[in-house]
């Protein structure tokens, strides 16, 4: 079932759902390792989503910056490996969507509880914009905000639900987005909470 939103961004709805006991299975063991964490922004703001990574490079925020790190800053270690199938399902939902080949080297991993959200931003601290964007949502649903290429720009409201898959890529791939804030809900393998992730290709 697919849904294009605009050229180069598409709705995958369920793709996830097959390898929903799998992915939850590989999330517990990457978040014994790198457990979750509300990162501060430069501006000093200390982020409502908890974030992790796995995979070659993490995304990272502090006080001086937001980059891509091959450690983690909590326990000076690499972060987990990106479990194969987790590469696998995002490329296979890249070529659904017409971007052949994708190699994802980073996997964040965003924890929204009840009241948390993401504002209104762009993602370019990756170095090729001709490599799309796949997130998989999991857990209660979320109102997704897909604006233009300007802050200003009015933005689309998008639910997505659990297993969920969306790409962003070609046009799509610098638009402003966000989350809006949770509203209560339960889902009966996360509780109350929504988990997204976002597979990126770095570097
Ligand atoms: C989320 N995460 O639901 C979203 C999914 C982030 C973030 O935004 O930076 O962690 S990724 C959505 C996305 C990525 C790249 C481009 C566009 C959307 N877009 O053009 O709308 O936690
Ligand atoms: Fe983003």
């Amino acid at each position: 079932w697919q849904e294009p939103l605009c050229e180069g961004a598409v709705v995958l709805r369920g793709f996830a759902l097959d390898d929903e006991t799998r992915i939850l299975a590989a999330l517990k063991k990457i978040l014994a390792q790198s457990p979750l964490r509300h990162m501060v922004t430069p501006g000093g703001f200390r982020m409502s989503v908890a974030m992790s990574n796995c995979g070659t490079y993490g995304w990272v925020t502090d006080r001086s910056a937001y980059r891509y790190d091959r450690i983690d800053p909590e326990n000076g270690n690499a972060w987990p490996a990106m479990p194969g199938f987790f590469a696998e399902l995002a490329q296979k939902a890249a070529a659904q969507a017409g971007f052949k080949d994708f190699m994802p080297d980073a996997c964040l991993i965003n924890r929204y509880e009840v009241g948390a959200r993401m504002s209104l931003h762009q993602d370019k601290n990756e170095r090729d914009f001709t490599q799309p964007i796949v997130s998989v949502s999991l857990g209660i649903p979320a109102v997704f905000l897909f604006g233009g290429m300007q802050r200003a720009d009015k933005a689309m409201r998008v639910p997505l639900a659990h297993g969920d898959v969306v790409v962003w890529g070609g046009p799509a791939r610098l638009r402003y987005h966000g989350v809006s804030a949770l509203k209560p809900a339960s889902h009966s393998l996360l509780g109350e909470c929504r988990i997204n992730l976002t597979f990126r290709k770095v570097s």
